[in-house]
């Protein structure tokens, strides 16, 4: 049998996952991505079984558990009062920091052979699997894989409609030290592995969350509404921020140190996954409210379960098909996950606490490795 050959358009977490899975069935893959240098925006990632059994399925577990850790719990406050403190039992999660995965996910690419070329951009593909490149090159593949994120060159050069709703809040994220000691001399009946939810919704909405990454970094991520000006501003207003939180007022002045940047909650939904030969995934199918910790997830099982749909595909005129039935297959997980993650930013529920039970824990829970996942279960 010939070799087969993919040509993804970005080298995020989508992009990445999908590269490697194909490259490991004995695929040809070139990854696309269109910075001068391979790195990842961003500070620190929540990470739940469905993201871990995919890791785990391409052989990064060793890795990702190198210099990742699980906090004792998942605790909620209002007004600095515990409104609960969810050990999350039963369900794998991790967290780490967002450099920690993609150098978990680049190696794992590098080693299963795939190309990647930085400095390109993809700037349209074609149904029936050709792609150009900002260079002027052209070239064709058996599956196009659009990975190239919310504001997909791929997808919008195949007109695939889009519906974009924008939420009041927004966040700024940022990798500070623990600090650990002097966090504990200010509360010391803390738990200060855990990770921390501080809400405050009255007098104004400003939220901290607090996220162990590993032994040494702390995610925290700074949410106020686009329109508080003060509270939405980088470089943060550190007098604000620490008025509020005066527990945390040594990582504060860290995160104070840096520029910093807003990002306003989107959520995106597009009409179809899958244009003939080419496919989206992750943000460039399916942006959503991180909420749920959830975005790069689902990135990573639908870039897994693409590429296993892909391979067992070997009758080349059947792909666009199978494309199709897995976008039947699989969206609904993400379909769902997206409006409980919106639908958490809208209402802002989660500073009840009590937020991981139910059906709101189903892609947490999911494991898209299993070949038996969609078979009816009968009483
Ligand atoms: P991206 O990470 O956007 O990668 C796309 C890549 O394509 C980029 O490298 C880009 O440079 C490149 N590119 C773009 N255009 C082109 C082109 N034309 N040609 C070539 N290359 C191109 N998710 C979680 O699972 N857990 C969390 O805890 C979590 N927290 C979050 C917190 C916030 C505040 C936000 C905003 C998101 C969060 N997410 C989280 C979501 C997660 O970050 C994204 O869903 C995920 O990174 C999407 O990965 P991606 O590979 O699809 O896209
Ligand atoms: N979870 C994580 C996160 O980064 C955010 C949220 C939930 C890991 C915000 O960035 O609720 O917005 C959230």
């Amino acid at each position: 049998m010939t070799t087969r050959h993919a040509e993804i358009a970005g080298a995020g977490f989508a992009g990445l996952t999908a590269a490697t899975a194909l490259a490991q069935r004995g695929w040809s893959v070139r990854v696309h991505e269109k910075a001068p240098e391979l790195r990842t925006e961003g500070a620190g990632i929540v990470l739940w079984n469905n993201s871990l059994q995919v890791l785990d399925a391409i052989g990064a577990t060793h890795d990702l558990m190198s210099k990742s850790m699980t906090p004792p719990a998942y605790e909620t406050r209002m007004n600095n009062v515990i409104r609960s403190q969810e050990t999350l039992d039963g369900i794998s999660w991790r967290t780490l920091t967002r450099p920690h995965l993609f150098a978990t996910l680049l190696y794992a690419a590098r080693e299963a052979g795939v190309e990647i070329v930085a400095g390109s951009t993809v700037r349209s593909a074609t149904a029936d699997g050709e792609v150009t490149l900002a260079s002027g090159e052209k070239a064709t593949a058996d599956v196009v894989i659009g990975a190239d994120g919310v504001g997909s060159a791929v997808r919008d050069s195949l007109a695939i409609p889009l519906e974009r709703q924008r939420s009041r809040d927004g966040i700024t994220r940022f990798l500070v030290p623990r600090r650990k000691e002097q966090l504990q001399a200010l509360e010391p009946d803390t738990e200060w592995d855990n990770v921390i939810d501080f809400w405050n919704l009255e007098p104004r909405v400003l939220r901290v969350l607090y996220t162990p990454a590993n032994d040494d970094e702390l995610y925290i991520a700074l949410m106020a509404p686009a329109d508080d000006a003060a509270g939405s501003r980088v470089p943060i207003d550190l007098e604000l921020w620490t008025s509020v939180f005066p527990q945390l007022a040594p990582v504060l002045e860290a995160a104070a140190t840096v520029p910093g940047k807003y990002y306003g909650y989107q959520t995106t939904r597009v009409e179809s996954w899958t244009r003939g030969r080419v496919a989206l995934i992750g943000d460039a199918a399916h942006a959503m409210c991180p909420a749920l910790a959830q975005g790069a997830g689902c990135a990573m099982q639908n870039a897994w379960t693409l590429a296993v749909a892909a391979d067992e595909t070997s009758d080349a005129a059947a792909l666009p098909a199978a494309l199709e039935r897995w976008e039947q297959h699989e969206r609904p997980f993400t379909d769902r996950c997206q409006d409980r993650s919106q639908h958490y930013a809208d209402t802002r529920e989660m500073a009840n606490g009590n937020q991981f039970s139910g059906d709101v824990v189903e892609t947490a829970l999911y494991n898209p490795t299993d070949p038996r996942r969609h078979e009816v279960q009968h009483a």
